[in-house]
């Protein structure tokens, strides 16, 4: 087992402009933290190892920045990434911020209010295809509602595609080669958002003009507000097709969205989330999306950022420890995990060859699955006391 631990530009870890850059503002306090320019964003992941960064338009310029300033940021913010060879991975259009998107962007009542968001978002898309983003992720916090009567879900979610569809005929003309990703959340800062959960989006997505364009991009701590198993979620997303991107954190469990930094929080669910990755169909960045809590200065900012990346090659360590030890190989075989890739009915067999019960129902009663021997050899990994 290694003992380093050293972030490796293979490795493809990225973080969101806006997680480092975190001032600490919420509901109940203001900024602790001085603002952070983009591109010293940018600098300071790259010296503690990562590969890449993804942005909001408004996390490189303000939204009421004169062309000028807009230009003079992104210049800034290009020169860093140019210095570095910090890779940007992802982009992203801030629909939430201004008090204009209060009752949503794609799915605001108001006509001029969704009008607005898609010239945003086209705007920004033209930046992210320039700075060869290849993913560009819808977060729609602000899509959704706090009572019964204020948002006709079904009209919203006609909005919603025909806001998406636009925008997939927009790359598509411009012949950018960008994919969108949805990330779901069940609320906060709305009472209730728009397609709450993965599944949510993945039902979605069917409905698209143009959906082979459109995944997912689950967040752990978003998932587990739903008390919902993020493994699983992203497990069914590969299934789909629909695993375009990722944002890990940690969470402690069904509560106001945490974004603690990844491995911290659920750390059962964290190893086997890495356990899902580390099975294979995934070939996106390791993306970060936390939030450095209040009570850290610009050290502890960075010391969360680089445990972030630390953790995951920890985890990464002890799934692999896992999965290579013949004892775990033993226990797997005893709970016949394998037996389930074999197909239900052999070739050639219809429902007839099934239709009489034919089976020893009393053995199978009485034989017990062996899970719990396979799930502590798991747990010892992650406690440290296994290998
Ligand atoms: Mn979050």
């Amino acid at each position: 087992m290694s003992t380093d631990f050293v972030p490796a530009r293979e490795d493809r870890f990225s973080f969101g402009i806006w997680t480092v850059g975190w001032q600490g503002v919420d509901v109940f306090g203001g900024a602790v933290r001085p603002p952070m320019p983009a591109e010293r964003a940018v600098y300071k992941l790259a010296e503690i190892g990562a590969y890449g960064v993804n942005f909001h338009d408004n996390d490189v310029f303000a939204s009421d920045a004169t062309p000028a300033d807009r230009d003079e940021r992104i210049a800034a913010f290009r020169k860093a990434l140019d210095q570095t060879g910090l890779v940007v991975t992802t982009a992203t259009t801030n629909l939430f911020g201004h008090p204009m998107f209060k009752d949503g962007a794609f799915t605001a009542n108001e006509r001029e209010v969704r009008r607005f968001a898609l010239a945003k978002v086209m705007a920004n898309l033209d930046l992210a295809a320039e700075l060869g983003a290849r993913t560009y992720i819808f977060w729609g916090g602000r899509e959704g509602a706090e009572s019964g009567a204020a948002k006709d879900v079904r009209t919203a979610l006609d909005r919603y595609a025909e806001g998406l569809d636009l925008l997939c005929g927009y790359v598509r003309e411009r012949g950018y080669d960008i994919r969108f990703a949805i990330e779901p959340k069940p609320n906060e800062p709305r009472g209730d958002i728009l397609l709450p959960t993965v599944g949510h989006a993945l039902a979605f997505i069917n409905r698209l003009t143009h959906g082979e364009m459109v995944g997912v991009n689950p967040e752990v701590g978003h998932e587990e507000m739903a008390g919902l198993n993020y493994a699983h979620g992203i497990a069914q997303a590969l299934w789909h097709g629909k695993l375009f991107h990722i944002d890990l954190n940690g969470q402690h469990g069904p509560r106001y969205d945490q974004d603690l930094r990844f491995g911290a929080g659920n750390a059962r669910g964290a190893f086997w989330l890495v356990d899902t990755l580390e099975a294979g169909g995934y070939d996106g960045p390791v993306h970060f999306d936390y939030k450095p809590p209040r009570t850290e200065d610009d050290d502890g900012v960075w010391a969360s950022a680089a445990a972030c990346m630390r953790n995951y090659l920890i985890l990464r360590d002890k799934v692999r420890a896992f999965r290579a030890d013949p004892e775990v190989a033993e226990a797997l075989r005893a709970s016949r995990v394998a037996e389930l890739a074999e197909p239900t009915l052999a070739p050639g067999e219809t429902w007839r060859d099934v239709r009489e019960p034919a089976a020893d129902t009393d053995a199978l009663a009485r034989r017990g699955m062996g899970y719990e021997r396979l799930d502590q050899l798991a747990l010892e990994y992650l406690y440290g006391v296994r290998p």
